[in-house]
């Protein structure tokens, strides 16, 4: 039946059959079918629907996610494999669409998945970027910025023909809706829309990722996160925030109202997720479209705050945003009468200004604003939200404790683990059945294997078949050479200094000086990097440019390069992430306690067999208490250390790199001769002094504890079959992240769909 199917498409489009044709011809078939399958799908109804509002959607690639949750995988697959087709080959002719940059986006994605999963009816409301964030290419050891087209003649978005008139200053913008459908695990379907600009103009974009920020008709749907170093480039972050909800409130209000729901009942029917601060000016703009529908402004604040709620994913201040209250004047003026009154009012109620939405200075806080006029409040991991609760946010802790919730991330188990890693998965199976497709909880009964040695031998072979695979791939994709055979140990993740990337770049320079010495590891090690840097993150690509440096120095020495790799794969995104995750032993997540909100790389790390390496921060607090101490690594200065470090001021860098030899060796060995022959002198005594004079994000502080951990983490892996059961428990013990868990607690207790 589908067999026939595929045939009479790839008979009447190209007049071949599934043998003769290429792979793009049968990726554009196969998108033809589950295209029609999708519109086959029963829309997901309910009484009241969420609507998650995010400037991002890292969905991934969607063909094979799509036939999974539609069922129809296997089929498909042996259709293929019996006419000498590799449906794996297939999936590689699809773009994947670059509508984020990191692990936000990617959650968003992960919970329409489970949102759909659970039955649960709610829509994505975005913005259909055309060149995403950017392509990442590497030129003399340096991240340059390139457009990322992914839009096809033929993909994923369907043009609904629905539009909406977007008031701004000096001019109004018509808007033009695409969905695209989102399917859940033999389950109904739901939406993500797409808002767009009929006039977007991808003609005006020069060299590499410029273009004239002032014209907006043409460049609002350009790019995600466009430089915002200017005041043109914040103005057109606004314009694209604001354009994005109020296309939100507009559908969101015509739903309803073509549902026949009266809007002073909004709340009843309609919950507003606002992910992080960009989509925060949908709260005013809602309670202008009820104003302007005859509904009270009293009321319409009223109706508005029973509606909205927040997601708080950073503690970083320069990632909260506080937006100049005469740039949204520019940009939104109808918008500003009401933001003032609803500060007025706050100031009425509360004195203590660090709870004002405007400040002294005359800039917006939107996370004050989503505080005070949203019904709740949460973190994204238990450490994250008790520090929003203790510090960050205290004082609105103070003020309104029934708000605040913690909601643990979590990661779609589809495409983490049947999609990417299917050896994996049958592992599982063949151990507890296939009950853990549907309920992640059943992950657990892998325990009782713990010590067979069939099962944990068999796990070390499913591993080294992923890290093949992915030797493979790196090997025709960038031309990289991979020892499979070598520990492979893995930093994916934005570029960032919390994140501390250089201080993983230090320790390659202490391995490399150690063979160099004579000491050479027993088992050969592969370290590998993904990230993108902001493009106006200077100190970001200073530390790219120096990690290329030393993979250049390492594979280019034959004393090292038998013993020591180092890889930092181009244009690192969820594609990358899919091949590179299964093949992973050892995850890098070595963040700076109390930085990193959550992390989510980390659970997809766990459910594909990692061992954790990492400092008690975001989620790796909660792995930790699950696995137990003998089942990951852990290092460095906890949170409330760090805490105490920024509050007396009494980190200095510098004393570590004085009064440290190791420590001063190694940040040294940045602009040795070696390094600066291969590298760029500039960038190089850039991060050698960044590194010693400001170090903001204290690398140094836990580097010799995170060396001493990194080594005891290779030792361990000498004994295979102790690893494996390692590797067993991390697996037995991920249900818990599931993304369908953490949406079952997002209705639970924020949604109350149902
Ligand atoms: C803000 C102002 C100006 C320009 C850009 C931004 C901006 C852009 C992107 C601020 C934040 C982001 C993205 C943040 C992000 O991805 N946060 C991550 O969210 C994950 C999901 O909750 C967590 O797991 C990570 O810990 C957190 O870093």
């Amino acid at each position: 039946m589908l067999e026939n199917k595929i045939k009479t498409i790839l008979q009447d489009r190209y007049g071949k059959d599934i043998e003769s044709a290429g792979n793009r011809e049968l990726y554009e078939t196969l998108l033809l079918l589950v295209k029609e399958r999708l519109q086959e799908t029963p829309k997901i109804s309910g009484d009241k629907k969420v609507y998650y509002v995010s400037a991002e959607f890292l969905v991934g690639k969607l063909l094979s996610n799509n036939l999974i949750n539609l069922g129809i995988y296997d089929e498909v697959n042996e259709i293929l494999k019996k006419n000498h087709k590799c449906l794996a080959q297939v999936e590689e002719a699809e773009p994947e669409p670059s509508l984020g940059n990191g692990g936000l986006g990617r959650l968003a994605a992960c919970f329409l998945d489970s949102i759909a999963t659970l039955g649960l009816c709610g829509d994505g409301i975005g913005l259909n970027y055309h060149m995403g964030l950017f392509r990442q290419v590497f030129e003399n050891h340096k991240q340059k910025e390139v457009p990322n087209p992914w839009i096809e003649k033929e993909g994923w978005l369907t043009d609904t023909g629905i539009g909406f008139e977007v008031p701004f200053k000096d001019f109004t913008l018509r808007s033009k809706l695409y969905d695209i459908d989102v399917c859940g695990y033999n389950n109904g379907k739901n939406k993500l829309h797409l808002f767009d600009v009929e006039s977007v103009d991808e003609s005006i974009i020069g060299d590499g990722i410029s273009f004239d920020k002032h014209d907006i008709s043409r460049n609002l749907t350009l790019f995600l996160y466009p430089d915002d170093s200017d005041r043109a480039g914040n103005l057109l972050r606004i314009y694209q925030q604001y354009f994005m909800v109020s296309n939100g409130a507009q559908f969101i209000l015509k739903e309803c109202e073509e549902k026949g729901y009266e809007l002073r009942k909004l709340h009843e029917h309609v919950a507003v997720q606002i992910n992080d601060t960009h989509p925060s000016m949908i709260i005013p703009e809602l309670i202008r479209l009820l104003v302007q529908k005859q509904i009270d402004f009293n009321e319409a604040v009223e109706i508005v705050s029973k509606t909205c709620a927040y997601t708080n994913h950073t503690i970083l201040a320069e990632a909260l945003e506080k937006w100049p209250l005469v740039d949204l004047e520019q940009v939104a003026p109808q918008i500003v009468p009401i933001i003032k009154e609803l500060d007025l009012r706050v100031k009425g109620r509360f004195q203590d200004p660090k709870t004002a939405i405007i400040d002294e200075q005359q800039r917006v806080h939107m996370a004050h604003m989503d505080i005070h006029y949203g019904y709740s409040v949460n973190g994204v991991a238990a450490l994250h939200t008790e520090i929003l609760k203790s510090s960050e946010l205290k004082s609105f802790y103070d003020i309104y404790p029934e708000k605040f919730n913690n909601k643990t991330n979590g990661i779609t188990f589809r495409r983490w683990l049947l999609h990417c890693n299917k050896e994996l998965t049958e592992w599982i199976a063949g151990l507890v059945g296939e009950g853990f497709k549907k309920d992640a909880a059943v992950l657990e009964r892998l325990l009782e294997y713990a010590d067979n040695d069939g099962a944990l031998k068999a796990l070390l072979e499913v591993k080294r078949q992923k890290k093949t695979d992915l030797s493979r791939y790196l090997k025709e994709t960038q031309g990289l050479v991979l020892n499979p055979d070598s520990i492979f140990d893995i930093q994916i993740k934005r570029l960032h200094e919390y994140k501390r990337q250089q201080m993983n770049a230090l320790y390659v320079i202490y391995k490399y000086l150690e063979i160099k010495n004579g000491k050479k590891p027993k088992t050969p090690i592969t370290i590998i990097f993904g990230a993108k840097a902001a493009p106006a993150y200077r100190i970001a690509k200073d530390i790219i440019h120096l990690i290329l440096c030393l993979q250049e120095l390492v594979t280019s020495d034959p004393e090292v390069a038998p013993y020591l790799n180092v890889v930092m794969v181009e244009n690192y995104n969820v594609t990358m992430a899919e091949h590179l995750i299964p093949a992973c032993d050892i995850s890098e997540q070595i963040s700076l306690a109390s930085k990193e909100a959550s992390g989510t790389g980390n659970m997809k790390f766990m459910l594909n067999g990692a061992v954790t390496l990492g400092t008690e921060d975001g989620a790796n607090v909660e792995i930790h208490e699950l696995v137990g101490d003998d089942n990951i690594y852990i290092f460095g200065e906890s949170s409330e250390q760090v805490i105490a470090h920024y509050e007396n001021h009494d980190y200095r860098a510098s004393e570590y790199y004085i009064n440290d030899e190791q420590i001063r060796m190694l940040v040294n060995f940045i602009i040795s001769p070696e390094m600066m022959k291969i590298g760029d002198p500039y960038h190089l005594l850039q991060i050698h002094a960044e590194l010693i004079y400001k170090d903001w994000f204290m690398t140094l502080l836990d580097l010799k504890a995170y060396i001493a951990a990194k080594e005891k983490a290779y030792a361990d892996y000498e004994d295979r079959m102790a690893w494996s059961k390692k590797m067993l428990v991390n697996i037995a013990k991920a249900g818990y992240f599931s993304s369908d868990r953490t949406i079952a607690d997002y209705n639970h207790d924020i949604w109350h769909l149902d």
